[in-house]
């Protein structure tokens, strides 16, 4: 499914829940987490609903192309000049609690980094 209407990521790229959004384009949004780890926490999030990296197929390779080089871009624009950290949780035991694939990129001065 391309957008599912239950999916809180699929809210936030209709408008119907607010985000503060650092970049948007055809296949991708990126806003600031609600909880950051981090000084600096975006998530970037393809706009078609994929529910996590699981359901990847080689057709999506593409859209993690994008979403891997937006996230240094992003790093750069908001500041983040001495290194960041992307992560992706997949599924229960990766810690996932979102269920609409999305990567995580933090920065900024530490102490932050657990791990
Ligand atoms: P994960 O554990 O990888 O599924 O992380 C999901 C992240 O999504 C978590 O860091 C908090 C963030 N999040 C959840 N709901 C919202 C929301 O409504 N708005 C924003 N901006 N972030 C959210």
């Amino acid at each position: 499914m391309s957008h599912d209407p239950n999916c809180i990521f699929c809210k936030i790229i209709a408008g119907q829940i607010p985000s503060k959004k650092v970049y948007e384009d055809a296949d991708l949004l990126a806003f600031h987490d609600i909880h950051p780890w981090a000084p600096v926490h975006v998530l970037i999030i393809p706009k078609l609903h994929l529910a996590s990296m699981a359901d990847l197929t080689d057709e999506h390779a593409p859209l993690l192309g994008k979403m891997s080089v937006l996230a240094p871009k992003l790093m750069k624009e908001l500041g983040v000049n001495n290194g960041f950290r992307t992560v992706v949780n997949t599924g229960p035991d990766g810690g996932q609690e979102v269920y609409h694939l999305h990567m995580h990129a933090m920065g900024g001065p530490r102490p932050w980094l657990k791990g």
